[in-house]
């Protein structure tokens, strides 16, 4: 248990090391943390999440805004215009009939032209297309597992690191935003369809990633999906979003969106040096016995 925890805080101390070295390879990638002060969604990269934002901006808020300026005004008429002063002795009938049809019909149609623009975009998030790489994200007590499998189908070559958020003096060193920015980032290629399986080791996270339109629940025990395209190279912020603990806040995530054949080299480099740390885990291993 010793060796474990010892390695795994050598791999971390390694990751800070090699993220700082590679973050001057990839000083092109265009950040885009959330800004300060800003107001409603983040710039959607995925068409998801364009979808999501004019379903809600085109059609939520205009219909939300009528309903809430119909009844505004229904109140203040009944206020000054029937009350005890202005209107002094009160009607004596308690039904309408065509009014109760309208005010039962009305409602329904509303509902009913909102489920023709919601129910086609559930079914583009919740249908998980054909993967072109799958990556298997588990939520731990603070911190973040990635892992990849060999893309030529080699077990040994399974890719699996941890990525924990940085302090704020080494995002700072590192030109990330504080709370935001981690050691080892996940990294996957522009235009390609990311099936990501989301699991949790000890409590619920949640995977969230407001640019890709993506939030979905990391829980113990079932392994959760959901997909994502990014058409845009970049470097891409969120957060664990469901409490999960003391430091729920300190779990963020970072994507890098990197052309196919960066991508590709990022991969192979990675798989190279965290052999390395795996034959350092045999001998450690083997000397504890
Ligand atoms: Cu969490």
């Amino acid at each position: 248990m010793r060796y474990t925890s010892n390695l795994r805080a050598s791999i971390l101390g390694a990751g800070i090391v090699a993220s700082f070295l590679s973050s001057s390879a990839m000083a092109d990638l265009e950040q885009f943390p959330p800004k300060d002060k800003a107001f409603g969604f983040q710039t959607p990269v995925t068409e998801v999440a364009e979808q999501m934002q004019i379903f809600h901006n085109f059609w939520l808020m205009p219909i939300i805004t009528a309903i809430m300026i119909l009844v505004t005004v229904l109140l203040l008429v009944i206020i000054f215009k029937f009350n005890d002063k202005a209107n002094p002795v009160a009607q004596k009938f308690s039904h309408n009939v065509k009014l109760e049809v309208a005010w039962t019909l009305i409602p329904v149609l509303i509902l009913v032209v909102i489920s023709f623009k919601s129910f086609p975009l559930l079914y583009q998030q919740d249908v998980i297309p054909e993967a072109d790489l799958t990556v298997k994200v588990t939520g731990y007590q603070w911190y973040w597992d990635y892992e990849y499998t060999d893309p030529a189908g080699d077990v040994d070559k399974t890719l699996t690191y941890s990525s924990v958020m940085l302090t704020n003096e080494e995002a700072d060193e590192a030109g990330k935003p504080r709370l935001l920015g981690v050691d080892n980032p996940m990294v996957v290629p522009v235009g390609k369809t990311i099936v990501v399986e989301v699991l949790a080791a000890d409590v619920i996270h949640a995977f969230a990633m407001p640019a890709f339109g993506v939030k979905i629940d990391a829980v113990p025990g079932k392994m959760n999906q959901t997909w994502f395209k990014v058409n845009k190279p970049g470097i891409y912020y969120g957060q664990c979003s469901e409490l999960c603990g003391a430091m729920h806040a300190y779990m963020p995530i970072e994507v890098h969106v990197l052309p196919e054949d960066e991508y590709n080299a990022w991969l192979a480099a990675k798989q190279a040096e965290y052999a390395s740390v795996n034959q350092l885990d045999n001998v450690q291993l083997a000397s504890a016995n």
